[in-house]
């Protein structure tokens, strides 16, 4: 059952919401593990991204960074119950000859999440296409579930008036690529020498191999705007334990307080972990807006730091608070110890003050996103909890705090 079935699940008799509760509580209480493998040629950008999004590095800072040697292998805690197994891979062409042929069960076994680099600025496009089809057949024989995302990026260095027909080309060429990339596994015999993965043992002949339908997305990147956040919480997204709990919980605390959107961050890497937007907030036009967000948040929190002398990996503010006169006002708060939210609101100040108070009454119910041990219960529970708090309709104006 998926966490979000168990919630609404709760809704229904004593048993039913017992059991619904057990099976959501188990389900927060798994740390999970992912194997992800960031690849691509030398200096495509991989370091250069993951220091941005994971160890607040500047995008000028990447500059100084040295070439990475063999794999680099860092565990990166995300919320209280992810591990990201990050696997860094050197891409000079003997290290990637090697993960293809020695280090090949190694390094393609147990692949949650494929990251491929290409770099727009590369010279040997056609090398670079034969070295991603090598990849990607290791990773179907291997990991044949894993996720690909596959970055074009560099993308500030191409004119910005031909980055979308750039972009489109490169995406059809991946795509064949890909294609290739799986008709070769798919006439491989089982016999042969580069073939041990356990999910190509049992056919007995290549033609018995299923149709490979992989998970792919491809994004537009650079270190130098947004876009680098939004194909990173794309990434992650997927990886989040408990995504269905969130959704809900995040739903029921937007709908309580009247918000027109609700953003949940992550702490370290601002990238956005879930978001609820009411139908009026729909109408918003700016589509990349929660990128935006992560990217003008994760400026501001360095900004603090170079002005008050702190490190850059410290907390560096607990509270935002920006009202638009008659147009909008918005708070960001330090939410959970893993979190930041931020609370889009329609303009009026006992609104404000009201989901102020109720979203710090609301914390309690998602301390779950700071470790596998505490608990948390369904929505409706929740719900009850902050229907019962500061109320914006009934007078407004919320008590003293
Ligand atoms: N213009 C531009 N340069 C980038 C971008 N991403 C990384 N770089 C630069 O590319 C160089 C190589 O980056 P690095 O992360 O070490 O590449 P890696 O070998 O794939 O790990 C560094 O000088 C970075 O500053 C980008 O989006 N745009
Ligand atoms: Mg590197």
């Amino acid at each position: 059952m998926s966490d979000l079935e168990a919630t609404k699940a709760g809704s229904g008799s004593t048993t039913d919401l017992a059991a619904a509760q057990a099976a959501a509580h188990a389900q927060l209480k798994k740390v999970k593990k992912q194997k992800v493998l960031l690849m691509g040629k030398s200096g495509s950008g991989k370091s250069s991204m993951r220091s941005i999004i994971f160890s607040n590095y500047l995008a000028r800072d990447t500059r100084r960074l040295g070439a990475t040697i063999d794999i680099d292998l860092s565990h990166v805690k995300f919320l209280g119950n992810l591990t990201l197994n990050l696997w860094d891979c050197g891409g000079q062409e003997a290290f990637m000859e090697n993960y293809l042929s020695q280090q090949r069960a190694h390094v393609f076994s147990n692949v949650g999440v494929l990251i491929y680099v290409f770099d727009t600025e590369s010279r040997d496009v056609e090398r670079d296409l034969a070295t991603y089809v090598n990849i990607i057949s290791a990773l179907v024989q291997y990991s044949r579930e894993a996720k690909i995302f596959v970055l074009i990026h560099k993308m500030d260095l191409i004119q910005p008036s031909t980055r979308e027909a750039v972009f489109d080309q490169r995406v059809s060429v991946v795509r064949r690529k890909t294609a290739e990339a799986v008709a070769i596994v798919r006439k491989q015999k089982p016999g042969d020498q580069q073939q041990p993965s356990t999910a190509l043992q049992s056919p007995s002949s290549a033609d018995a191999i299923p149709d490979i339908d992989l998970d792919m997305q491809l994004f537009a990147t650079s270190i130098w705007d947004q876009s680098l956040y939004k194909a990173w919480a794309s990434i992650i997204h997927d990886l989040v334990p408990n995504l269905g709990v969130i959704e809900t919980q995040l739903a029921s605390l937007g709908v309580a307080i009247d918000a027109d959107e609700i953003l949940l961050f992550e702490r370290t890497s601002f990238l956005v972990v879930s978001k609820w937007t009411s139908r009026e907030g729909e109408r918003n036009p700016y589509g990349d807006r929660f990128e935006r967000m992560s990217n003008i948040l994760k400026s501001w929190k360095h900004t603090c730091s170079k002005f008050t002398g702190t490190p850059r990996n410290a907390e560096q503010f607990s509270d935002f608070e920006y009202k638009m006169g008659p147009t909008f006002s918005m708070f960001v708060t330090k939410f959970t110890t893993n979190t930041y939210i931020l609370v889009c609101m329609p303009p009026g100040e006992a609104r404000f003050n009201s989901a102020k108070l109720n979203v710090a009454a609301a914390r309690p119910w998602f301390r779950f996103l700071d470790g596998p041990a505490v608990g948390a219960s369904p929505s409706s529970q929740m719900l009850a909890s902050v229907g019962g708090g500061y109320s914006s309709e009934s007078g407004g104006q919320a008590p003293d705090a």
